[in-house]
């Protein structure tokens, strides 16, 4: 006879070790980064230690690669000062939004690059690396090899145009720069050209049988990410350059390769190694080469390959390793039906959001998850964000803690009932309550966030149901046993919610909990319905959720909007102009002046004639601003003028003399205009 033992999935190990991508430390973290990753894995973390599973949570910035470089060029500074500034800001926007890391490390430490340095070094003694001379684009104007990010151009699979040199973020696949059609360097714009060039590359291409083998094995995994790592292995893999003519990242540990740097997407999930071990000292092992523990990488649907394929290509390679036992990772989240977009600065940044709704993380958590791009990609919007509060954390949850902790105050003074007898009613909530644990757990097991959040909210949708069912405040006077029974059922629901919402809502299960004096409570103890004895003192009253109301929202989106406006896209900057010589530019006679007189050139839009006091004389200039300024507003205003230009006649006026405008991307001017009192006639050099 057989017997099934049902076994639940996650007991078949003794340890987890759970990370989350480590963000490139190149800007602020916004709610796309939250609802991709770093919500999902806390959640996930957070009802496993509920659940008393031996876990570890592990985090950090990963702080080379080009995205690092690029971001230096843009803002002038160094690779450096880069990850010093968004490393402190993307540690502190997690740590306020109750992302529970073990430890947020950072790849620039030196035990990473010793950690990295190391495990290349391993693979480069077992020969498991083939050394070629390849010819790798190079930007002769900038004197550099162009590799990953540093080079755009058409995606073969798909033809998007803004292909990276190892990656497609439109179809996913993961390209060689060599791939690409029409390669333009991101540095100069130009074509580049082919140079030869030494690299180390991992053999996938030999390695394919194995991989395949162990993608096999995971026919478990979400489809999204099955899917994709099918459609690589399809495709037939390819070897792929671990190393890089770059001088930003992990130093090649070997003797010839002066110059060169481990390939990012080498050294990044190695960060996870060496965080371990920054977190844990020789306990590392146990997480990492132990059978019995469990490897779980929560990330985005872009970095699909490289954590099912490559960087599990990586450990089996080395041979000490455990393998990933599952990647579940999200799609893409938009923002109000647009990509979400650091550039254009189309994003809801986490700092913002924090000093704009001060205390309510569990608000935006809470949306994020409802809405998580699991499935398919998905859009946040402000709309939604307001209803998810009002109709759903305030209207259900809030509404049904707030209204049993206050009667409560009210009827016992804050002293927990004891139950009379039960009825029909009451036995079924009881029994429905029980049930709750284990339906929420099937989802978190399964990675469906969204459905086990959707089940915890049926159990204060139940709650509530109750209490309005049974309407204590209308027999409180005289049904005072009936009143007992029901404040003590809709107490002891309160109490499991406390546990169950702790995961999603971290903020407000410890509020939740304070109100109910109650602490150190499990998973499973949420599935008792004798939380709460009969005399317990519970904490006081306050409120969980408040209304949000359309005049924040409509901010909100104004807002948005309007910095969208404010922030030219990259390639609305014109290019640097052609060289100029410093003999060219002292040819200019530019000097501060005065606005004296304006008025509207007749039968134009955009003309104003002006009449200037330039220190040396006052005289008319024809500027094209009347589309921006109005005359009578900028009498009075200080202007930078060309006083040398050749004077040039305009609609019959003769101009002598160009003010200098800045304009931005959308032909908005504004004046140039000295900071500090200078004289009209003084020199601008
Ligand atoms: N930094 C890519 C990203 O932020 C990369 C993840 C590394 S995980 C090892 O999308
Ligand atoms: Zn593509």
């Amino acid at each position: 006879m057989n017997v099934i033992i049902f076994v639940p999935i996650v007991s078949k190990f003794k340890r987890h070790l759970i990370t989350a991508a480590l963000p490139y430390a190149n800007g602020p973290v916004h709610v796309g980064h939250l609802a991709g990753c770093y919500l999902p894995a806390d959640i996930y973390v957070r009802y496993l230690r509920s659940k008393g599973e031996d876990v570890k949570f592990i985090c950090g910035s990963d702080e080379h690669g080009v995205p690092i470089t690029i971001k230096a060029k843009k803002e002038g500074i160094t690779p450096q000062q880069v990850v010093d500034k968004y490393h402190g800001m993307m540690d502190a926007s997690f740590k306020e939004f109750g992302i529970s890391f073990d430890i947020y490390s950072r790849t620039s430490k030196k035990i990473h690059h010793e950690t990295a340095a190391g495990f290349f070094k391993t693979l480069y003694d077992k020969g498991v690396f083939t050394e070629e001379v390849t010819e790798q684009y190079y930007d002769e104007k900038a004197n550099q090899f162009l590799a990953d990010r540093y080079i755009t151009g058409t995606c073969p699979k798909c033809n998007n145009e803004n292909a990276y040199g190892d990656q497609c973020e439109k179809c996913g696949s993961s390209l060689s720069p060599t791939e690409l059609i029409n390669p333009k360097s991101t540095l100069s714009g130009e074509k580049p050209v082919l140079k030869k060039t030494k690299n180390w590359f991992l053999p996938l291409d030999k390695m394919q049988p194995q991989i395949s083998a162990y993608i096999e094995s995971h026919k478990d995994w979400k489809s999204n990410v099955y899917g994709q790592c099918k459609s690589w292995l399809d495709q037939k893999l390819q070897p792929r350059a671990m190393t890089r003519d770059l001088d930003w990242g992990v130093k090649v540990p070997l003797k010839d390769a002066e110059g060169k740097v481990l390939y990012v997407w080498f050294d990044a999930p190695i960060g996870y190694i060496s965080a371990t071990k920054e977190l844990l000292g020789d306990d590392w092992k146990k997480y990492w080469q132990d059978k019995e523990s469990r490897l779980i990488h929560f990330i985005g649907k872009d970095n699909i390959v490289f954590h099912c394929i490559i960087f599990p290509a990586m450990l089996m390679a080395h041979g000490e390793y455990i393998t990933p036992d599952n990647v579940p990772a999200n799609e893409f989240l938009n923002l109000e039906g647009d990509k979400i977009s650091t550039s254009r600065n189309w994003a809801v940044w986490l700092h913002e959001y924090l000093e704009e709704f001060k205390g309510k993380q569990d608000v935006l958590r809470y949306a994020l998850c409802a809405n998580a791009p699991e499935a398919k990609d998905n859009d946040f919007t402000w709309k939604d964000f307001q209803a998810r509060n009002n109709n759903e954390l305030v209207a259900i949850l809030g509404n049904f803690v707030n209204r049993t902790l206050v009667l409560s105050e009210k009827y016992y003074g804050g002293k927990v009932p004891q139950a009379d007898e039960y009825n029909k009613n009451d036995l079924y909530l009881l029994e429905e309550l029980k049930k709750f644990p284990d339906k929420i757990s099937a989802s978190l097991d399964a990675f469906r966030l969204r459905e086990a959040l959707s089940e915890l909210m049926n159990l204060a949708r139940a709650g509530n149901k109750y209490l309005a069912d049974n309407e204590p405040w209308k027999i409180a006077a005289s049904d005072e046993k009936r009143v007992r029974s029901v404040m003590n059922i809709s107490l002891q629901v309160c109490a499991s919610l406390s546990v169950l919402m702790e995961p999603f809502l971290p903020f407000s299960a410890a509020k939740l909990g304070g109100m109910l004096n109650l602490k150190g409570l499990r998973w499973r103890d949420a599935e008792r319905t004798d939380l709460l004895k009969a005399g317990h003192q519970l904490g006081t009253a306050s409120l969980l959720y408040d209304k949000i109301e359309d005049e924040v929202i409509e901010a909100q989106v104004n807002k948005l909007h309007e910095s969208k406006k404010m922030n030219a896209t990259p390639s609305s900057i014109l290019p640097q102009k052609a060289e100029t010589s410093f003999d060219d530019f002292s040819k200019m006679d530019i000097r501060v002046g005065t606005i004296l007189e304006a008025e509207r050139v007749p039968k134009t839009d955009k003309l104003l004639k002006l009449k200037i006091d330039t220190g040396i004389d006052q005289r008319t200039v024809v500027s094209g601003i009347a589309a921006d300024y109005k005359p009578e507003e900028i009498i009075g205003q200080k202007v930078a003028i060309l006083v040398n230009l050749a004077p040039r006649k305009i609609k019959g006026i003769e101009s002598q003399g160009m003010i200098l405008m800045a304009e931005n991307a959308e032909g908005k001017l504004a004046f140039v205009s000295p900071t500090r009192d200078i004289n009209n006639g003084g020199l601008i050099k």
